[in-house]
């Protein structure tokens, strides 16, 4: 028997990219788990990927390309060669492209791999190539990254492993212990060293249970809680004067701005205990050093970016940043960008070189069936993603998709609510069938992933669908064909690539004491972290950071035809956004897709736990199992349905996003999935 193991990278759209070891024998894959030198997650894996190979193995994959036979939508399909296939795209997408322009042409990818080849590499040029409409905004971080450099002037923030030298941890609208689980660790590295842990969410989460302390802002407030805590630390005298005279600008007008953000007001917005408000600021205030923890859930609503442009006033007017184990910490990704090859991309089919019509990947639905669009969109390519499960509004999407003169093209591993819709579908291996890099948002190791078998059965890596896709189309620039191998030799460019193949990490060459804004230095013009901004007060914004209600508020529900809050966060130990909720073996354990409900809210409308309800608006309806809540975990007037089931295993076929409002974030092009208003009852 061969046997041997082979490193790589998780590729999922997780801010762990754990190291992994595939051990292989005879050409098979046979067993799978962390790599134990992983310095960030320590040889453990999660309760999704511990099962990775039967998702490589599963019968459900798919293995060759299909065709429609069914409606569309009935996820009726016959196999059919790569060559019959590619010439029915060329065909249809050629047709599209001589009758109403290139740009009734849209790609829609997301980031359901992270590796640089596989998510955003050839098929940039390919559409590029093409002259397709560009997707423009994201589900996910843009909002929170240009919020943040609205301040800051960079997305660049604190080393999340740092916590551990933290005394007071905030974890602010993150729910770490589910979703950035190898963090967690660290955390509790802090604790053991006496650090004290607050969780702030609107919703009671795992995270939270294991918190010292809760606090439980009403969703979409935290601006006015955050202006009273600046409130406070002006007013007390816990501003670092020196820090803030050398290295931020506008604090006077900010201190005459929150001169009337006392607690007792933002209490009122907020609904946490003015005493509370005033704890947390003279905590903030007081204790050194002060760790500020976030992610994406607060960007997911109308005044998302006020959120982020709001709490890195903190730190600055502390000091906070000066202290290891202090400063505030998002997502690190781009700190990849500045050691591999930013214009990887360029080239004759340069993307950047040519203006073509944008179109936002957050209202698929409108996109789908405005008729305010022209050219329309007539053929459609979905890769690395699942609208349909993870866009809001998407009973919109599927009517768009039901559409019969339009063309959808879906690149995927398994048969999800989108690929159901397709025309066509090209099989799609996993990460252990190619060679990637993988850039990590969670920590500041680039992760190398070795390919460990060959592709099973027809399937291939993304970037093998664009070089045949482009051969099929009749293109001949040879940048649309470059090989994987080249396409990883041009991108790494400063970094140590034996060793990042060799360990199959390496961390970004930064320093290990790693304070970038110790000493100010911020990314500005000004250098400094500017507390007022004229252009965001051009654009709407305020001049300086401004609490704003949303449209969809959970405070203005009185009298109105849907009284009730909707949030849809991820909640499942088991689920990677809607990949995995598929398998029986993780869905089962995690139970019925539901709609947890106060006692009050279950107990005014007669709904009992386990009892079938409906949960709608005008946009659609879901039909769930109503989990009346024994401890109230979120606010009254506040329901909770999960995000992540698969509408191939909910009562009606539907998801919450179904529900969900597509409204942009103020700035930054995110979604405000989180400001969603329902009403719910028994169902019939
Ligand atoms: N198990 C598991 N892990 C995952 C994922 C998964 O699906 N399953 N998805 C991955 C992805 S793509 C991402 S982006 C990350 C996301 O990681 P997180 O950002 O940690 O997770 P979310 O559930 O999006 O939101 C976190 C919390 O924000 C809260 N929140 C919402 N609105 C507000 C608000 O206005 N104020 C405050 N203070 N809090 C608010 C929600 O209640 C939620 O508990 O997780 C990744 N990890
Ligand atoms: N209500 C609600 N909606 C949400 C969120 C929420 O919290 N609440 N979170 C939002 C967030 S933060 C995000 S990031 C999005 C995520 O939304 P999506 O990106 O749509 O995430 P997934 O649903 O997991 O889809 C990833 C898909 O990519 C496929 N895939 C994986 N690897 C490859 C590959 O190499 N090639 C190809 N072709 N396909 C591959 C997988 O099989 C899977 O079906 O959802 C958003 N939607
Ligand atoms: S999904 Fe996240 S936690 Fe799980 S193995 Fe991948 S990177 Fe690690
Ligand atoms: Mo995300």
């Amino acid at each position: 028997m061969i046997s041997h193991t082979v490193l790589g990278t998780c590729h999922h759209d997780c801010p762990d990219s754990c190291g992994w070891e595939v051990t292989v024998e005879n050409g098979r894959a046979v067993k799978m788990r962390g790599n134990s030198n992983h310095p960030y997650s320590l040889g453990e894996l999660c309760p999704k990927v511990n099962r990775f190979l039967d998702r490589v193995y599963s019968p459900e994959r798919i293995l060759s390309p299909l065709i429609r036979i069914g409606t569309k939508g009935a996820g009726e399909f016959r196999t059919a060669t790569w060559d019959e296939a590619l010439a029915l795209v060329a065909d249809r997408v050629g047709t599209s492209i001589s009758q109403f322009g290139s740009e009734s042409v849209l790609p829609w990818g997301d980031a359901g791999t992270q590796g640089a080849l596989m998510r955003s590499s050839l098929d940039q040029r390919f559409f590029a190539r093409l002259g397709a409409s560009i997707q423009v905004d994201s589900l996910c971080g843009d909002t929170a990254r240009i919020a943040t450099a609205s301040a800051i002037g960079s997305s660049l923030t604190n080393d999340p492993m740092d916590v551990r030298y933290a005394k007071l941890i905030l974890l602010w609208g993150t729910n770490t212990r589910l979703t950035n689980r190898h963090l967690w660790p660290f955390i509790e590295e802090a604790r053991a060293n006496g650090a004290k842990v607050i969780v702030i969410d609107p919703i009671r989460t795992v995270t939270a249970d294991a918190a010292d302390q809760f606090i439980q802002p009403l969703q979409g407030t935290d601006v006015a809680l955050m202006l009273a805590m600046v409130h406070v630390l002006i007013r007390d005298h816990l501003v670092d004067v020196d820090y803030v005279q050398s290295h931020t600008s506008g604090f006077e007008e900010l201190v005459e701005h929150v001169a009337t953000w006392t607690p007792e007001r933002a209490s009122s917005i907020c609904r946490v205990d003015a005493q509370v408000i005033e704890n947390l600021a003279r905590e903030y205030g007081t204790t050194k050093p002060t760790f500020i923890r976030t992610l994406i859930g607060a960007e997911h609503h109308e005044n998302g970016a006020q959120f982020f442009r709001t709490i890195v006033c903190l730190p600055s007017l502390t000091g906070a940043w000066k202290h290891r184990g202090g400063g505030y910490s998002r997502s690190v990704g781009s700190y990849a960008g500045k050691f591999v090859n930013e214009s990887w991309l360029e080239g004759p089919t340069n993307p950047s070189s040519q203006l073509r019509r944008g179109i936002s990947m957050n209202r698929l639905g409108w996109a789908l069936t405005t008729d305010d669009l022209d050219p329309p969109v007539k053929a459609l390519f979905v890769y690395n993603g699942n609208p349909v499960g993870s866009v809001p509004e998407s009973a919109l999407i599927m009517r768009g998709l039901q559409r019969e003169d339009l063309f959808t093209v879906v690149s995927e591993q398994f048969m999800t609510d989108t690929a159901r819709f397709a025309d066509v579908i090209f099989p799609a291996c996993t990460q252990i069938e190619q060679d990637d890099v993988v850039p990590s948002w969670g920590h500041l190791y680039l992760g190398f992933n070795h390919k460990a078998i060959e592709p099973l059965g027809e399937s291939v890596p993304n970037t093998e669908l664009w070089r045949r896709l482009a051969r099929a189309m009749g293109f001949t620039e040879p940048d649309l064909f470059e090989s994987d191998e080249s396409l990883i030799a041009n991108y790494l460019i400063g970094i140590d690539a034996e060793m990042l193949r060799q360990d199959g990490f390496v961390r970004l060459p930064l320093p290990t004491d790693h304070r970038p804004y110790a000493e100010g230095n911020f990314a500005t013009s000004s250098g400094r972290h500017e507390f007022v901004n004229a252009e965001l007060e051009r654009l709407g914004h305020g001049r300086l950071p401004e609490y704003r209600p949303v449209t969809e508020s959970a405070h203005s529900t009185q009298g109105m035809k849907y009284p009730l809050a909707l949030m849809s966060p991820k909640v499942h130990q088991r689920f990677l956004n809607t990949s995995y909720s598929h398998f029986e073996a993780h869905a089962k354990p995690e139970g019925e897709m539901y709609c947890e409900l106060t006692a009050e809210d279950a107990a005014v409308r007669n709904i009992s736990d386990g009892d079938i309800v409906k949960v709608f608006n005008d946009r659609g309806s879901i039909e769930v199992v109503a989990r009346v809540q024994a401890i109230p975990r979120s606010h009254r007037g506040t329901v909770i349905v999960p995000y992540g089931w698969s509408g191939s295993r909910t009562r009606d076929g539907n998801t919450v996003n179904v529900l969900t409002n597509d409204r942009p974030a103020d700035w930054g092009g995110g979604v405000a999935f989180f400001d969603t208003l329902v009403e719910v009852e028994l169902a019939t």
